[in-house]
C-alpha cells in the first residue's frame, strides 16, 4: 500500500507541502489543475509546476484526482468527440510525468453531495453532514439548496462544485431529461472505449469514483453506486488501466454494500482507495466521523484486512475528516483530522503485516 493525501495546491490549501512531509508514511500528493476549466487540455507547464513544487519534498505526483469529465460527454452529446479529444491528451501530459493513476467521476452534473458542512458531531467537532429529507422530496430545488450549501462554505472552494456549473443549472437539467441509468452506461462505454487505449499506452490506470451519495438525487441518474455495478464498469472494457477507486465512505453510505467483499473480489482492478467512516442514521441521514470503526458504521479495521490480506501495493488515502482542534480549512480537507486518520490506518497494517510472520 502506498499512502497518499490530498493537496490543492500553493495558494490553494491551507495544508502546506512541509506538513503532508512531516506525516508519517506519505510517499505522495493527489493532486490536480484546480483552476482548469473542465474540458481543457491540461498545458504542461501547469503539470510540470506541481511536480517541481513536490519534488522539493520528495513527494511523489503518481495520483491525480480529479480529471473531470464534461457534461456533453456524459449527455452523449455531438461535442463529446472535441471533450473526449482534449481528455486524450490530458492524460498524455500527465503520462509524461509518469503519473500513474487518475481519479474521474461520471456523476451528472453534482458531485459529492452534502446538505451542511459544518454539522456538530458530540465531540464538539464538526464535519459534512447528509440529511435525506433536504435532498429527497419531491419539488426540491436543487439550485437554492446548492447555494445555500456552498454559501456556508465559509469561502473555500470545493472540489466538484465549480460555481460555473451552476450558472447553467437549468439548462443542464433540461439537458438530462432525455439521459436514463441505460443511456447513461452507453455515455461511460462510449467515452471508456475512446481513452482506455491511451491510457494503456501511457502507462496509466483509469479509476472511477463511485457516486456519493450512491443513489439518484434530484431524479439525476446514477450507475456507480452498488458492487454489481462496478463489475459491469469494469466489464463495459475489459483492461486493467480500467478500473476503480474505492472510496469506503461513498459505497458505505447504502449498508447494503459490503465494502471488504468488493475489495476482495476486485482489488486487482482497484489502483487507488479513499478510506473513511460515516456515521448512519436510522433515517438514513449520515454524517462522517473519524477514522476509527468505533466511531462510525463502517468497520474500517475490516476494510484496510481485505486489502492487506490481498498484498495491495496500490494508492490509499485518507478521505474527508471532522475539523478539530479549531483549524481552518476546506470543508473535509483540513490536516489534522486526516493526520490522525493515516495513523489509524497505518496502525492496522503495521499490526497485520507483523502478524503475517
Ligand atoms: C470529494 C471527493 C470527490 C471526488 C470526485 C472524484 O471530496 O471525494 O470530489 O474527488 O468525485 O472524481
Amino acid at each position: 500500500m502506498k499512502m497518499t493525501f490530498r493537496w490543492y495546491g500553493n495558494g490553494n490549501d491551507s495544508v502546506s507541502l512541509e506538513q503532508i512531509k512531516q506525516i508519517p508514511g506519505v510517499e505522495g500528493i493527489v493532486w490536480a489543475l484546480h483552476n482548469e476549466p473542465v474540458g481543457n487540455i491540461w498545458p504542461m507547464e501547469k503539470i510540470l509546476e506541481i511536480q517541481k513544487d513536490a519534488s522539493k519534498y520528495n513527494l511523489n505526483i503518481d495520483v491525480v484526482e480529479s480529471v473531470n469529465v464534461h457534461e456533453d460527454i456524459k449527455l452523449g452529446l455531438p461535442t463529446r468527440d472535441l471533450y473526449i479529444e482534449n481528455y486524450k491528451k490530458t492524460i498524455e501530459n500527465l503520462g509524461k510525468v509518469g503519473v500513474k493513476v487518475i481519479c474521474y467521476n461520471f456523476m451528472p452534473i453534482f458531485d459529492w453531495t452534502r446538505t451542511d458542512l459544518y454539522k456538530k458531531l458530540d465531540d464538539g467537532s464538526t464535519a459534512l453532514f447528509y440529511e435525506k429529507s433536504k435532498v429527497e422530496f419531491e419539488g426540491v430545488n436543487p439550485l437554492v439548496l446548492i447555494k445555500e450549501i456552498s454559501e456556508g462554505s465559509k469561502g473555500y472552494t470545493m472540489p466538484g462544485w465549480e460555481p460555473e456549473k451552476f450558472e447553467r443549472l437549468e439548462k443542464l437539467f433540461l439537458a438530462y431529461k432525455n439521459i436514463n441509468e441505460e443511456k447513461l452506461w452507453e455515455n461511460l462505454k462510449y467515452f471508456l472505449e475512446q481513452i482506455i487505449p491511451v491510457a494503456e499506452l501511457n502507462g496509466i490506470k483509469m479509476a472511477i469514483h463511485p457516486d456519493d451519495p450512491p443513489w439518484s438525487i434530484f431524479g439525476l441518474p446514477r450507475i456507480i453506486t452498488c458492487g454489481e455495478n462496478l463489475e459491469r464498469l469494469l466489464n463495459l472494457v475489459d483492461s486493467k488501466s480500467n478500473g476503480i477507486t474505492l472510496c469506503s465512505g461513498s459505497l458505505g453510505s447504502n449498508p447494503k454494500n459490503n465494502i471488504p467483499d468488493i475489495i476482495r473480489r476486485y482489488n486487482e482492478r482497484i489502483p487507488f482507495a479513499h478510506i473513511r467512516n460515516i456515521k448512519i442514521y436510522e433515517n438514513g441521514d449520515f454524517i462522517e466521523t473519524s477514522h476509527r470503526s468505533c466511531d462510525g458504521s463502517l468497520d474500517i479495521t475490516e476494510i484496510v484486512k481485505a486489502f492487506n490480506e490481498r498484498n495491495y501495493e496500490g494508492y490509499i488515502r485518507p478521505d474527508h475528516g471532522r475539523h478539530i482542534w479549531n483549524e481552518k480549512c476546506r470543508p473535509g480537507y483540513g490536516l489534522y483530522d486526516r493526520a490522525l486518520g493515516i495513523m489509524y490506518i497505518l496502525g492496522i497494517w503495521d499490526i497485520l503485516e507483523k502478524n503475517k510472520y
